[in-house]
């Protein structure tokens, strides 16, 4: 079994909705299992910033499945949420990126381990260091590389227990 972390982002329509669902995407599919979901962040986009603000947060997967079969599940289920890639960095319903699996290191044409920019990013890695277990390869990393991030821009969304919408 093999330990995989995604980062998740949406930054239109109902954005909650987006990432609720693509974590109930997850659950559903065979051989995986969702095993942590971080908090909801706001956060400021990043690269474009000429956008709405995201709603990011990290999920934590146990799987026999190998990376590139992740990484198909994650591209179907962006497809099933109406992603369209029309602006690389431009607003998107739903964003899945694979994080890390393991300690594995991979450099395919397709995909590339750790994501090779995810020690530059807060909204991943606040998200991330909530469920990152702490023996995990990449803790003192991401830590390190977090300690040397500003946080500006980064705001964690409290669910209320009794309705759907936000406090905080
Ligand atoms: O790479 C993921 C998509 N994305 C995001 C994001 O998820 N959150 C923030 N804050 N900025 C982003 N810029 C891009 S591209």
């Amino acid at each position: 079994m093999s330990t995989v972390y995604l980062s998740l982002g949406s930054n239109l329509g109902d954005k909650r909705a987006y990432l609720e669902n693509a974590v109930e995407k997850l659950r559903r599919t065979p051989d995986i299992s969702v095993e942590r979901i971080s908090e909801y962040y706001e956060t400021e986009p990043v690269g474009y910033t000429e956008q709405d603000t995201f709603l990011n947060i990290c999920v934590k997967l146990a799987t026999p499945l190998p990376p590139l079969v992740i990484l198909d599940i994650c591209l179907n289920i962006e497809q099933e949420l109406g992603r369209k890639r029309l602006l690389r960095w431009g607003p998107r319903t739903i964003d899945i990126d694979l994080l890390l699996y393991d300690d594995l290191r991979m450099n395919d044409e397709r995909l590339t381990l750790p994501h090779p920019r995810m020690f530059e990013r807060a909204f991943v890695l606040v998200p991330l260091t909530e469920i990152l277990e702490k023996n995990d390869p990449y803790y003192e990393r991401v830590i390190n590389a977090l300690n040397n991030l500003s946080l500006q821009g980064i705001q964690k969304k409290v669910k209320k227990e009794s309705e759907h919408g936000w406090t905080g």
